[in-house]
């Protein structure tokens, strides 16, 4: 299948941060691989003229889904600091609208819908597709997904531009069957007409 893109089209790019690649405080493995991937998405879009969008893990100092607060994580994208910027190396125009998410102390927050101004500015910038990679594909790529499939928006995932943490073994696999179960729809960047 090729897919034309189109006005209506936004490329949403999740969690895409320091503290998720190798050498961070919650590595995904393999993380840096959706790096050049992704750029190559993003020059796509952006020679459309089509939006961007980059959802961003940033948590209060003491958040609620650390372990020294009884969460499950160790702590990860305290906002502000360089474990919470995003990499150099990801070539974002200066027009990307970045989203915060999962700022609250008391509150986790995986989707890039959650508590944010995502959808309300999707709407008014008259989108009707997304297009959603980034990490981690079982946590916030999954949820994001979800709740893009909740709002009623054509969601593709890129395939080959998420990478999971993979605690269990299968779970960015089972993640991307459960996508595909919902109703997204995979692709890979081969499938998109230039
Ligand atoms: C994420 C675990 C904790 C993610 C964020 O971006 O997938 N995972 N916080
Ligand atoms: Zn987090």
């Amino acid at each position: 299948m090729i897919v034309t893109l189109d006005s209506g089209d936004a490329l949403i790019l999740v969690d895409v941060q320091n503290d998720f690649l190798p050498g961070g405080s919650l590595a995904v493995p393999m993380g840096n691989e959706v790096i050049p991937i992704l750029n190559r998405y993003i020059s796509l879009f952006h020679a459309h003229g089509l939006g961007i969008f980059a959802t961003r893990d940033w948590h209060p100092p003491d958040h609620s889904s650390f372990l020294e607060q009884g969460g499950a994580w160790p702590p990860h994208c305290i906002a502000a600091t360089p474990g919470a910027a995003f990499p150099a190396s990801l070539e974002f125009p200066c027009d990307t609208q970045i989203i915060s998410k999962a700022t609250n102390r008391g509150k986790d927050a995986y989707s890039g819908f959650d508590d944010t101004q995502l959808e309300p500015l999707l709407k008014w910038s008259g989108i009707g597709r997304v297009f959603i990679g980034g990490l981690a594909t079982e946590y916030c790529v999954l949820n994001t997904v979800k709740d893009a499939l909740e709002y009623r928006y054509v969601t593709f995932v890129l395939e080959d531009a998420v990478r999971a943490m993979n605690i269990s073994t299968d779970d960015g696999r089972q993640a991307l069957e459960e996508m595909t179960r919902l109703g997204a729809i995979p692709i890979r960047f081969e499938s998109l007409a230039a």
